[in-house]
């Protein structure tokens, strides 16, 4: 039977993020992807001036309220960026009873700093929100804020990313991957982490050097859909490494801000 996707993340209309890479992504591998959009928004908020923001808290309980009469089910929750912490209270009741995978981007910040409409008290609810997850994808600052650690750079020694990475897994997490790691000068990547099985997994692609939006969505929409094909978690992640890598490759460089070049990899996924 085909699998059925839930992405509960922003529509932001120009700057490829969000639901405009997940519904490709996951349709490319075969699964149905709804999506449950948290707000909608001209622009995603890296970059562009005078961006627009609907809030779609109302509407998501509207539709929520709509998806119980049906009895709808779904076989993996997806989340990324919400609108605000009672979107997370809504859709973690939700699917309190559902059994379905779970996978949080607990999409927060970057480069050490919180994205706009994010505060403090956002990254506590987050941390409560990522509680019985079966994936988390964080990069190093999102990292930091559930941990509540000072934000350290993207490099760690091996025995500072074991202890954050243990930071998280003690939020009742069962596997960790930390995206945007720096392994040296020349190399970036990932740090595949499951706490049950102990296994850890570093990887590593080559560092291009410039900062592309919209590459966090790209690997964990590719992770989700990996994962909803039956890939050990290990192969997911360097698939979804890999693939980003070659939407990055792909990417002219000229303004960042656009998003990635992943739609001539699709029909590699
Ligand atoms: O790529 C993460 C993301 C998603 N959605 C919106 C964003 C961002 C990051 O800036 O602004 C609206």
């Amino acid at each position: 039977m085909q699998k059925r996707v839930l992405s509960v993340q922003d529509i932001s209309c120009f700057g490829k993020c969000s639901n405009s890479v997940a519904l490709p992504v996951i349709s490319a591998a075969g699964h149905e992807c709804v999506i449950l959009p948290t707000a909608l928004l001209s622009t995603h908020t890296g970059g562009f001036e005078g961006y627009t923001f609907l809030d779609l808290t109302e509407e998501m309980r509207r539709i929520l309220a709509h998806w119980k009469t049906l009895g709808l089910r779904f076989d993996a929750l997806y989340t990324g960026y919400f609108g605000n912490a009672a979107q997370l209270t809504l859709v973690r009741e939700f699917f309190a009873e559902q059994p379905l995978l779970r996978l949080i981007d607990p999409v927060m910040g970057d480069r050490g700093r919180l994205y706009s409409i994010y505060d403090a008290q956002f990254a506590g609810a987050m941390r409560d929100f990522c509680r019985g997850a079966d994936v988390i994808t964080p990069n190093v600052t999102e990292a930091a804020l559930l941990a509540e650690r000072p934000f350290c750079g993207d490099t760690y020694d091996d025995a500072a990313m074991r202890s954050l990475v243990d930071a998280l897994f003690a939020m009742d997490v069962r596997r960790v991957v930390l995206t945007g790691v720096r392994f040296g000068a020349a190399e970036i990547g990932i740090v595949a982490a499951d706490a049950a099985t102990g296994s850890w997994e570093c990887l590593r692609t080559p560092y291009a050097d410039t900062y592309f939006h919209g590459g966090g969505d790209t690997f964990a929409s590719a992770l989700c859909a990996g994962l909803v094909s039956g890939k050990p978690f290990d192969a997911a992640a360097r698939d979804a490494l890999d693939f980003t890598y070659r939407s990055i490759r792909r990417t002219e460089p000229t303004d960042t801000r656009y998003g990635l070049c992943f739609e001539p990899e699709l029909r590699t996924i």
